[in-house]
């Protein structure tokens, strides 16, 4: 079983109100559970600012495959990520349109760069980076 520390926190009732709107809002029944996940988030948002530290994160991309061009220089941005592509997956959506799913893990920095170096074509349509811890951190 996980190791748990017990604390008790003074937090003013305003405020306190406004949590346990927020814990109403969201389905939460447990206040620890509640804590627990703003502060995990915070942290990863923290990780996030300074671009320090390892992460994993999955990129959905879309574009148009008959924009001419446009898959080559994908593939040739995807192939200068060799180390930080984890896994891709490949979808037709529609007769024009292709879905990628890219499975990502390394620095913060180069994720955010590989995300960049994606968005900036003709007949690209969504670049969506979402990201999340590594395994490592165990939080
Ligand atoms: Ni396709």
């Amino acid at each position: 079983m996980e190791k748990i520390t017990r604390f008790s926190v003074s937090i003013d009732n305003r405020l306190m109100e406004k949590f346990s709107q927020f814990m109403k809002d969201k389905g939460y029944k447990n206040r620890s559970k509640a804590i627990s996940d703003l502060i995990r988030k915070r942290l990863l948002e923290e990780e996030w600012e300074t671009k320090k530290g390892k992460i994993f994160a999955t990129v959905t991309l879309v574009y148009d495959h008959e924009v001419p061009n446009l898959l080559e220089k994908l593939t040739r941005i995807q192939h200068h990520y060799l180390k930080e592509i984890v896994f891709s997956s490949h979808l037709h959506l529609s007769e024009h349109n292709c879905m990628e799913i890219i499975v990502l893990k390394g620095q913060i920095k180069k994720i955010t760069e590989f995300t960049k170096q994606l968005s900036n074509h003709k007949g690209v349509k969504l670049v969506k980076l979402v990201p999340t811890f590594t395994g490592d951190q165990d939080l």
